[in-house]
């Protein structure tokens, strides 16, 4: 009968709390369009400017943190996108920040910068006001980045597909579909950043990923307009930093330097 039925479904509603509310979030904003934008505007790349109060490897960043002044801070120094930090434990990010930006009037599309490990989660995150997730090659299989990268399109979401290596990236480049990969240059198994490893991994791939416009972001440890300029040559038309700009003083100025 009809009521047991909808017993059931009720028993479910933890989850399904998640998917109805991310069918009221603020409408999805286009990050890769925002990317492509403006590293066509201006010729060098795209920056995807990062939110994270505290990382695992180097503690406490900064201590007078304020994401939705950093974020404003952000934009209009000239980020094409944000990404936030909503790890709580080990980067001392949480949902809240991600929510309060999108609804602060900063209009840069928004990265979920999360583990996500389980499809909801990216319910969650659009939930929140997400327009891209991440998806770490290192922590799902093939089967899940695939799946994840499904729900991720279905909601109109991107997703940031982040690689450490060749054997990852070689595995993200068999799934049909990919826009976007990040060449992490921070090894997640040992937090030992190496700048090169960008240039080494295109090196390596770069005709393939060009072939299937393939939008590539050089992601970690980049601090000096050299470091950039050295992504750029490796073929990255984005880059993504976190620690020296919330570290500087002005984080929004310190994107001009
Ligand atoms: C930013 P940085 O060195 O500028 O703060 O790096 C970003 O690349 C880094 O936070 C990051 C990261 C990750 C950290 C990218 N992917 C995965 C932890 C786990």
């Amino acid at each position: 009968p009809r009521h047991i039925l909808e017993q059931i479904r009720k028993a479910k509603k933890p989850l399904m709390n998640v998917m109805e509310s991310s069918e009221n979030a603020p409408p999805v904003r286009d990050f890769i369009g925002a990317l492509t934008a403006a590293y066509g505007r201006n010729g060098v790349p795209a920056l995807i400017a990062e939110i994270k109060k505290a990382s695992p490897g180097r503690g406490v960043l900064r201590e007078n943190f304020n994401p939705v002044e950093i974020a404003q801070a952000y934009e209009a120094n000239g980020a094409a996108c944000i990404s936030i930090f909503t790890d709580e434990k080990h980067f001392q990010g949480s949902f809240e920040s991600l929510e309060m930006i999108r609804n602060s009037g900063v209009k840069c599309p928004l990265l979920c910068k999360e583990f996500i490990i389980d499809s909801w989660q990216i319910y969650y995150a659009r939930s929140k006001g997400a327009d891209a997730i991440l998806l770490i090659a290192a922590v799902l299989p093939d089967l899940d980045l695939k799946y994840m990268l499904r729900v991720c399109k279905n909601l109109g979401m991107a997703a940031l597909i982040e690689v450490q290596d060749e054997r990852e990236l070689d595995r993200v480049l068999k799934i049909d579909g990919v826009e976007l990969i990040g060449i992490n240059n921070l090894s997640l198994e040992t937090f030992v950043v190496d700048t090169s490893n960008t240039r080494m991994l295109m090196e390596k791939r770069g005709d393939t990923i060009r072939d299937r416009g393939i939008l590539v972001v050089g992601e970690s440890g980049l601090i000096t307009p050299d470091d950039v300029a050295y992504a750029h040559s490796a073929g990255v038309s984005a880059i993504l930093v976190g620690e020296s700009l919330i570290k500087a003083e002005d984080p929004g100025r310190a994107i001009a330097g």
